[in-house]
């Protein structure tokens, strides 16, 4: 009896222990810890866009990438001066996010590019220098805060256009003997600063720390800056050397970062460190002309997987030169927005579990409903592995018919419609008796489901 007591106080004591070190620093730097409250609020949103745009739009070729390699670099630096998105328009952009079911919006301030989409104080290579002159990211902001969207700035650490960055790109020529990584820091503290304080960004998206330029001492001494200036900011783990290749999650806790960032992929699941993955609608992350457009079904499949895997998704579009999101990918937001205002009780404020999940199927989970995502359809009978100690008030398709329920030889039996009720993601809920956070994730093997 006594040693129970002592298990379970042990564990407790574990279970504190961890959520105080989520993500940024651990013990070594308990100044890096995450502000658990932003994280929350963030982690129920569960679904962001993401905006990749620049000059590049002018020639439909990679954002930064493309610098020296398909864009001359003496063509792609002068792009700036005929960027004239002229119709651009902040509540167009927002009100397609809010239509998507989107509740945040991160945009690319600056990429690997170094151009500016902001008026910045500290470079002429910026917005107010096109022929454009107007704010993007001001009127994104004021937006965003009208619309009650979230709002969150990429910034890219690597520079390649700054004479002070070190790491040259794309057959550039300038010799790095004349770049200053100290006063580079300088200048992007300082753009940092005015992305917090004169556009209120609620997340610091970095990006680029990957090059040798950048170190850990910069990266840790990066977060606590921003931190010090609002202490309420989320900053993804791209701000540290931390992260292991696309699969995005930091390797150790001595690494500063409030979350992990896998990319283009759906992170492993993980309910203990935060994540989000970052996935283009198309496949460039800038507008590309026809692009190959992600179906509705895989789009719905990604954000069903994500929230499963226990992460949130930043779906990303590239809008057009002359500042308007193509319409076919308008419409496919749309449709994602419609299966969310039918089945958004799924997704936001979810976690991810009980059930881990497979090619099939994705779980979430709140109180003491869980939402099973089914992306294959089984035969008569949908069988799930045992919730020990657990009683099951009841079954049914999330916003629709009631379903029998029962147990057989260890499993869970539920006897489903003949088809799906959605063919791109039918929900199945199951009430429990009790709180479903208690139980560990469980893995459902493949072949308990005899799908047809
Ligand atoms: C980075 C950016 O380069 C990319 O343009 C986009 O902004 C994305 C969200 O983040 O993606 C990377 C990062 C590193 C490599 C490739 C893509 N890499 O090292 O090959």
């Amino acid at each position: 009896m006594k040693k129970t007591v002592l298990l379970v106080v042990l564990f407790l004591f574990a279970r504190f222990a961890q959520a105080q070190f989520i993500g940024g620093g651990g013990e070594a730097s308990p100044d890096l810890k995450t502000n658990l409250k932003a994280l929350k609020n963030w982690q129920n949103l569960r679904f962001g866009m993401f905006i990749h745009w620049g000059p590049v739009t002018l020639r439909g070729t990679e954002i930064g990438w493309s610098r020296g390699r398909e864009v001359p670099i003496e063509e792609y630096d002068k792009l700036y001066k005929e960027f004239n998105p002229v119709l651009f328009s902040a509540k167009e952009w927002v009100s397609v996010a809010k239509a998507a079911g989107m509740k945040y919006l991160i945009i690319t301030s600056k990429h690997h590019d170094g151009f500016c989409l902001w008026d910045s104080k500290y470079t002429d290579y910026d917005i107010l220098s096109t022929p454009f002159k107007r704010d993007v990211l001001k009127e994104l902001a004021e937006e965003c805060r009208r619309q009650g969207i979230l709002f969150g700035t990429y910034y890219s650490i690597a520079d390649w256009h700054h004479p002070d960055y070190t790491t040259r790109y794309g057959g550039d020529p300038r010799p790095i003997e004349q770049s200053d990584m100290n006063r580079y820091v300088v200048y992007l503290k300082n753009q940092v600063k005015e992305l917090i304080e004169r556009y209120g960004t609620n997340i610091l998206w970095f990006d680029g720390e990957w090059e040798d330029a950048w170190d850990h001492q910069k990266g840790m001494d990066l977060y606590r800056y921003a931190r010090q200036l609002r202490d309420d900011l989320l900053i993804n783990n791209r701000v540290d050397k931390g992260r292991k290749g696309m699969q995005g999650m930091s390797t150790s806790n001595k690494f500063a970062g409030d979350f992990g960032t896998p990319e283009q992929r759906v992170g492993t699941f993980d309910v203990d460190r935060p994540w989000e993955s970052c996935i283009t609608i198309c496949r460039q992350w800038a507008w590309k002309p026809n692009d190959r457009m992600k179906s509705l079904r895989q789009c719905i499949q990604t954000l069903a997987k994500t929230a499963g895997g226990g992460g949130n998704l930043l779906l990303n579009v590239g809008p057009m030169l002359d500042g308007r999101i193509e319409q076919r990918q308008i419409d496919r937001l749309k449709e994602i927005g419609q299966w969310l205002a039918r089945y958004g009780e799924s997704i936001y404020g979810t976690q991810g579990g009980p059930f881990k999940p497979t090619e099939w199927m994705a779980c979430t989970y709140k109180g003491n409903k869980i939402f099973i995502h089914l992306f294959a359809w089984p035969e008569g009978e949908l069988l799930l592995p045992e919730l020990k100690g657990y009683r099951i008030l009841s079954a049914q398709v999330l916003q629709g018919q009631r379903l029998k329920v029962s147990r057989q030889n260890g499993k869970i039996a539920v006897r489903l419609p003949a088809a799906p009720v959605d063919e791109n993601d039918t929900v199945i809920v199951l009430e429990l008796d009790k709180e479903a956070s208690d139980i560990r994730p469980l893995d459902v093997p493949e072949n308990i489901l005899r799908v047809n």
